[in-house]
């Protein structure tokens, strides 16, 4: 191993490609929207001697001939395999290895066996003790984040190490983490275990981070961007008059509750990730999903309608109270609501998750292979469905969804000619055009595609949000509802 010390370092940060690059659910277009955020936010925390380099394998080759003093490698459940393998190529050529992200904090000792440190939670406080130490010459094996995390007083993001032409979505930012809510079936509770598992940035630091950005687009990677009232209140009300149009992600009560989703598309809200995840109430009880639990999913989406947001909404099949009419019913739902594009998921038992837990305890686990834990493979017993009926409902869902037929009934679901279209663009561009963003990509040419999503967001209501005081009159009966 290199012998550390007060000289600068040079410092490889990778985020692998997952397996699936050479299966036939590989979609090019969903691996080029949003570069390696995590890592750009690590790559923050060296000094402006030491040597960085982002390599995102999902864009660009990854070449191994080289000895960096340190690699970091982001570990995702469905690229670990990946990751381990490239580790273990680093530290036979003498390289500092360091694993972290997501499936290490849930699985630390499969990690372990590949690294020379591993870190378990967000990096912003541990990555940088480790770089003191590793200065120091006494690297510790384990970084875990509990005590005081926070996102105050850390380093702007270094997005000159981003390539940024190789992605849709060059713009993506995350100014929060974690959030409020504690699904069984989600990864948060055990990545942010043992602290905070809810923060902001200040409102001053987000909205200059939004000013460093170029164009007008912008996409939330935030969980909830609605988490936090006060915070996304003085977020939205920065952002008026920054001319940003944006996309981010959301839940079904956030979106009833108060004037938020107003102020929202006040700022330039024109997309909405909503968690629905599934119909039946049974469900939501047995997943904790409590914040869903007797919401008026109409609700949601007429009131996002009429704010000219359009929604994709997430979808969960698999669920114990699932039966064989769930494929359908969910699908007819989200054609005859109108909403615009639609992420279906297999029910995913991820390690970690109080779901996996029960799971395990119930016996129902029937593969740990990592590889297929990627939301499109059955590696459980579900209760009421054969496992090649929940993988073939999957599939129809996704058929019948973004059939031209679908896409043209969901579209008339909107008041006006100029929804409707923006609507259809928008559903079928993303999925109906594959070969056509694949070309793009080999090309690379996303960085003109920007310009024609910028205006496909473009607004297509009138409505102008006004502060309570200066309302004549609620602007949707819903909005005044006092329980929500
Ligand atoms: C953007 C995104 C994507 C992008 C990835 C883009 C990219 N270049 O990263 C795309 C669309 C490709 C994608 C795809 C998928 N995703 Co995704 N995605 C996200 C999302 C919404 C945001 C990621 C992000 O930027 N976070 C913000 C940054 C700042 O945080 P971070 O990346 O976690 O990095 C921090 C820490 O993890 C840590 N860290 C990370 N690595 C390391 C390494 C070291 C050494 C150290 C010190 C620290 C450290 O420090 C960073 C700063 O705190 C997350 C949800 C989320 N909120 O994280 C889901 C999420 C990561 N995705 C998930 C899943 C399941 C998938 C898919 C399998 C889904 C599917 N059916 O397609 C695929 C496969 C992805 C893969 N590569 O394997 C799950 C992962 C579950 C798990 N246990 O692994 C998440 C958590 C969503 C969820 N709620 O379930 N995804
Ligand atoms: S609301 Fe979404 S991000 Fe929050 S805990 Fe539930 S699934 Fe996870």
């Amino acid at each position: 191993m290199i012998a550390p010390g007060s000289r600068a370092l040079s410092v490889k940060f990778i985020l692998p490609a997952l397996k699936e690059a050479t299966d036939p659910y590989w979609r090019p277009i969903k691996y080029s929207l949003f570069p390696p955020l995590g890592l750009a936010t690590l790559a923050a925390c060296l000094s402006p001697d030491d040597h960085a380099v982002i390599v995102d394998e999902h864009v660009e080759p990854l070449t191994l001939d080289d000895t960096p003093d340190i690699v970091i490698i982001q570990v995702y459940i469905t690229n670990a395999y990946r990751s381990y393998r490239i580790a273990d190529h680093y530290r036979s050529r003498g390289c500092f290895v360091c694993l972290g992200g997501l499936h290490v904090t849930s699985l630390p000792e499969e990690s372990a066996a590949h690294a020379d440190a591993i870190f378990l939670g967000p990096g912003e406080q541990t990555f940088p003790q480790f770089l003191a130490d590793f200065r120091a010459g006494t690297p510790q094996r384990v970084y875990a984040s509990t005590l005081d995390r926070t996102l105050e007083r850390i380093p702007p993001i270094r997005r000159d190490l981003i390539r940024r032409p190789l992605y849709l979505v060059p713009n993506s930012i995350v100014v929060t983490r974690g959030c409020p809510q504690h699904c069984d079936f989600c990864y948060k509770d055990a990545f942010f275990q043992g602290g905070r598992s809810f923060y902001t940035q200040r409102v001053d630091d987000a909205l200059a981070e939004i000013d460093r950005l170029p164009g007008s687009h912008l996409y939330f990677l935030d969980d909830h961007l609605l988490g936090d009232r006060r915070f996304a209140e003085a977020l939205f009300s920065g952002m008026k008059g920054m001319n940003r149009v944006f996309q981010g992600a959301a839940t079904v009560d956030s979106v009833l509750r108060g004037d938020l989703i107003e102020r929202a598309a006040d700022a330039g809200l024109r997309s909405i990730f909503v968690g629905f995840e599934t119909l039946a109430p049974a469900n939501l009880r047995s997943s904790n999903k409590r914040q869903n639990l007797g919401r008026d999913y109409r609700a949601v989406t007429d009131r996002l309608h009429s704010l000219g947001i359009m929604i994709n909404g997430s979808f969960v099949f698999g669920m114990d109270d699932d039966g064989p009419d769930v494929f359908r019913r969910t699908v007819d739902w989200a054609i005859d609501n109108g909403i615009t594009t639609a992420t279906f998921h297999i029910q995913t038992p991820y390690p970690g998750t109080r779901l996996h837990a029960r799971m395990v305890r119930e016996g129902r686990i029937v593969t740990g292979d990592w590889n297929l834990y990627d939301t499109r493979h059955v590696v459980y017993r579900p209760a009421q469905l054969k496992p090649e009926a929940l993988k073939a409902g999957y599939d129809w869902a996704y058929r019948e969804f973004y059939r031209w037929s679908s896409i043209a009934r969901a579209s008339l679901h909107h008041g006006t000619l100029k929804h409707q279209a923006k609507h259809f663009f928008y559903a079928s561009g993303w999925r109906k055009f594959e070969p056509v963003w694949d070309l793009m990509i080999r090309a690379r040419q996303l960085a003109h595609v920007t310009p024609l999503l910028e205006g496909v967001l473009s607004r297509v209501t009138g409505v102008k949000y006004q502060e309570p005081a200066a309302r004549p009159a609620p602007l949707l009966p819903i909005l005044n509802e006092p329980n929500l």
